[in-house]
């Protein structure tokens, strides 16, 4: 069971929660995952500390004859997980996913583009299998990928269903306030620092229709730049009056930018990061460019400007 590079709440949610469920039918299985280490700010969800990583445990003797992709657009997205699939011997795999880009890679594709999370969709797999009661662990790995996807119920994927299932997931006994607490009021001080340093450095560009927060690595010390947790700072680039399209943009390695972008309403980011062999949804979408700064901003603004008007 596996899931993207960079695993969010809904990555980690529905992979914990994929595992829960297989775990229940008694079947034997292992979670790997690209980085290391997960995500720590996920750590209160249960059997988080099952997670493997393939940097760590790349070399174990895996021994399995199919396998379950959780949240993930193509299998380029798995990272280094994608070597342990073997392709070749036709290996069947489940493609559980969301984003509109999903290349149905899998033997069988449970692709559901209006469902506001993957976490959403293992929802509806709970209530296919005869007689599954979905207890309280459960509910809180399926209610963090529902709130962290939707943002806390704001972005326009959230609809009646995403509300209702969280509040089963309430009923179930999950601590709504301890969720955020979790996944928002407690990140570190880096953290919050990079945010200051990330408002501070934002541009307008493209009559002030493109807001963008950008760190380059050299500018960056070595704890900051290990501070992963940045996901929702595009967001702030977005929400400037007048701004269509927020981008932030994370040098990884020397000479490569990780890219997000968001939408407010009208543009399809989804286009634009594919153009870059990324991908997403249509307000929220993701690649990687190489160049240095000014050259990555020129890229996409090049792609932006036909779009941005
Ligand atoms: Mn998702």
């Amino acid at each position: 069971v596996s899931c993207h590079i960079n695993a969010d709440g809904d990555a980690i949610g529905s992979l914990l929660a994929m595992g829960s469920i297989l775990k229940r039918l008694k079947k034997k299985y292992w979670m790997v995952i690209h980085d290391n280490p997960p995500n720590p700010k996920f750590k209160f969800l249960k059997d988080f500390d099952k997670i493997l990583n393939y940097q760590e445990d790349g070399a174990r003797n895996w021994n399995f004859d199919s396998a379950v992709i959780l949240d993930t657009a193509d299998l380029d997205r798995l990272g280094d997980v994608k070597k342990l699939l073997k392709r070749e011997e036709k290996m069947p795999i489940l493609n559980v996913d969301h984003h509109i880009s999903n290349t149905n890679f899998g033997t069988i594709n449970l692709v559901g583009q209006k469902a506001s999370s993957t976490c959403e969709l293992i929802y509806l797999i709970t209530k296919n299998i005869e007689n599954f009661k979905i207890d309280k662990s459960l509910a809180y790995q399926i209610y963090t990928g529902i709130i962290y996807d939707t943002g806390r119920f704001s972005f326009s994927n959230t609809t009646t269903k995403s509300m209702e299932i969280c509040a089963e997931m309430l009923k179930k006994g999950v601590d709504c306030h301890e969720v955020s607490k979790h996944i928002y009021f407690e990140k570190s001080f880096e953290s919050i620092q990079l945010l200051g340093l990330g408002l501070k450095s934002m541009e307008l560009y493209l009559n002030g229709k493109v807001g963008l927060i950008a760190f380059e690595k050299r500018r960056l010390s070595k704890n900051q730049n290990s501070v992963i947790d940045l996901d929702s700072l595009v967001n702030y680039a977005t929400a400037v009056k007048g701004v269509e399209v927020g981008i932030l943009l994370r040098e990884e390695e020397k000479g490569r930018f990780r890219v997000s972008l968001r939408s407010k309403d009208r543009v399809d980011v989804n286009k634009i990061a594919k153009v870059f062999n990324g991908g997403g949804h249509f307000k929220a979408a993701g690649c990687y460019i190489k160049g240095n700064l000014k050259e990555t901003i020129n890229q996409l603004l090049r792609e932006l400007q036909r779009v941005v008007k």
